[in-house]
């Protein structure tokens, strides 16, 4: 049987499904989850999301948006018969799990880097975002997609393509967003809520960090840096510094971006292409993953040590790739 319709015979037979979605949670995860759990709902069947952090305000305005729960332990979760991880590449970013989850689990996910950790692995490296997955899933299941399911699966596209700038952008991630609008998305609303909905402390704390904008490699490599005392002083909190490693990106010549934001546990470390670098590969040697072009890790290192111990390597893999010996 074809994975999508083995997806679906799954779905239509639980009576409840747990939903899982990664840690700090983005548009992609958050609407894909919604919009699986809306549809599930509409077909007389229980759902639970749970997440290790909150919904962030700017995505508050998706339908049903309260009914991502924020959990900390395994025990607090409802385990339905049917589990589903959506956008999560590997059990690290559900930390609420002590192991794999109980009953059947599907992995639904787009990272080249996801373990297929669940019992059904629906991965597609090649796909935008996990709602563009879980569009054309829905779409096989003909099930119907309402105006609030069509809103939060164009949110996932569009903020997991950075609202169609980035190179995963390609004629399916559109032609689903066409489709998408056809069935009740309105594009200046979401994009709107998106990214024209900032606290003013993000702004004040955009500013910060762009002061510690450092670059290296000749200006191939460019990086900021958020302290906690940074979110302290603007009264932010860690989704306010989403899209910031794209400021240092948007800098001409730069191939490869940086953020480093000082955590609780020490430094999350954001990486960005243009194209020529893969940063997954540099991220998962250092314990994270991602795709070529948007990576991440976690170190526990002090802010300058995890400086220290990344941009060099982000040096030798561009200066490797602009030598042309590297594959
Ligand atoms: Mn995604």
């Amino acid at each position: 049987m074809d994975l999508y319709q083995a997806v679906i015979s799954e779905l239509e037979k639980a009576p409840g499904v747990t939903i899982l979605i990664h840690k700090s949670p983005d548009g992609d995860a958050i609407g894909s989850a919604l919009a699986l759990a809306l549809v599930l709902e509409a077909r007389g069947k229980e759902t639970a999301i749970y997440c290790w952090d909150g919904v962030p305000y700017y995505y508050r305005f998706l339908p049903g948006w309260q009914r991502v729960r924020k959990v900390k332990e395994e025990g607090e979760v409802v385990f339905h018969p049917l589990v589903v991880g959506l956008d999560s590449s590997d059990l690290g970013r559900l930390p609420f799990l002590r192991d794999k989850p109980p009953g059947t689990v599907i992995n639904i996910d787009h990272h080249p880097t996801n373990t297929r950790w669940g019992d059904l692995n629906l991965v597609e490296p090649q796909a935008s975002a996990t709602g563009e997955i879980v569009f054309g899933l829905l779409e096989r299941w003909e099930v119907e997609i309402t105006p609030h399911v069509a809103t939060a699966l164009y949110t996932a596209i569009f903020t997991d393509t950075g609202g169609f700038r980035f190179s995963n952008t390609t004629d399916t991630s559109l032609l689903c967003c066409y489709k998408l609008v056809d069935l009740g998305a309105v594009p200046y609303e979401i994009a709107t809520n998106v990214y024209e909905s900032y606290s003013s402390g993000r702004m004040r704390l955009l500013g910060l960090a762009l002061g510690t904008l450092s670059m290296a490699a000749g200006g191939g490599v460019a990086w900021v840096v958020v302290t906690r005392e940074m979110m302290e002083t603007t009264g932010t909190g860690p989704e306010d510094t989403e899209e910031f490693v794209n400021f240092p990106k948007s800098i001409r010549g730069v191939e490869v971006a940086l953020l480093f934001r000082e955590t609780e546990e020490g430094v999350k470390v954001s990486f960005r292409s243009k194209g020529r670098v893969d940063v997954a590969a540099i991220a998962a040697s250092l314990g994270g993953g991602g795709h070529k072009a948007a990576a991440g890790c976690d170190l526990d290192l002090s802010l300058d040590a995890a400086v220290e111990r990344v941009i060099p390597l982000v040096e030798e893999a561009l200066s490797c790739c602009l030598s042309s010996t590297c594959s």
